[in-house]
């Protein structure tokens, strides 16, 4: 089981892979493909994920609709000390690990404004604050043979997403809406929020993310329920 990381080893970390990304970009050829994966702490596959993927327009802060993001909550909302919370990363990762909210807190902040849409019928523009999920996988490093994401929450809802969706630049964890902290109803500590997935793919409560090689029997709480797995929007 590993323990919390302290902000050393996530700085550590984090420079290591910002270091394999230079190396990669500018190095591939000089070195044969074995050394280069000796050395490389984030595998290729997942590298080239990272600079292929085009971000998403944007809304503009005014454009926020704040009465319009509905509850939408399949069971009740979980009870969850922000205190005791520890997000959980583990499955095909050479660093499996335990970020508490101030780990989180501590990592860059990214801010979007955009729409989640729910298949029930309804929209609304949202802004969303939280870390890159890319970003955590940085830190975690998925194995060559990782391709799922699965994502359990407090609430027993559970999904899962292809690496690509998982590893896009608007793919965040977030912990604010509309620059406040998120509530609870909404999914505090953490959720995740996309404008590349339906809203039933984005997870509320969000305390263990696993990576795995291939899909399992239950994809998620929705699919498993007739809903389409990709759910892209
Ligand atoms: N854990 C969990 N996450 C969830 C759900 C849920 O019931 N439980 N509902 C999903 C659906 S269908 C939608 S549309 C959004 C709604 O998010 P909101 O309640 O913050 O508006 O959360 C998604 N994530
Ligand atoms: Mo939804």
């Amino acid at each position: 089981m590993s323990k919390s990381i302290s902000r050393r080893q996530l700085l550590q970390w984090s420079g290591l892979s910002s270091a394999s990304l230079l190396l990669n970009s500018c190095g591939s050829n000089l070195w044969s493909k074995e050394v280069g994966q000796a050395i490389e702490p984030l595998n290729q596959a997942t590298q080239a994920l990272l600079l292929t993927q085009k971000p998403v327009p944007e809304y503009s802060l005014e454009q926020i609709e704040p009465d319009k993001l509905l509850i939408n909550t399949f069971a009740q909302t979980p009870q969850i000390d922000p205190a005791k919370y520890r997000l959980q990363i583990e499955g095909e990762v050479n660093h499996p690990m335990q970020l508490s909210l101030n780990d989180l807190q501590t990592m860059p902040l990214t801010s979007m404004v955009i729409q989640h849409v729910c298949v029930e019928g309804w929209a609304a523009i949202v802004q969303w604050g939280g870390v890159r999920l890319q970003e955590l996988l940085r830190l975690a490093q998925p194995k060559p043979n990782a391709r799922y994401v699965y994502f359990k929450s407090a609430d027993g809802y559970y999904e899962s997403w292809d690496l690509v969706s998982a590893t896009h630049p608007q793919t965040l964890m977030a912990y604010q809406k509309n620059g406040q902290s998120l509530s609870a109803d909404n999914g505090a500590p953490l959720r995740l929020a996309s404008p590349i997935k339906l809203g039933y793919k984005q997870s509320k409560w969000v305390t263990q993310i696993m990576l795995t090689n291939q899909l399992m029997p239950k994809t998620g709480y929705w699919e498993d329920r007739g809903y389409e797995w990709f759910g892209g929007l």
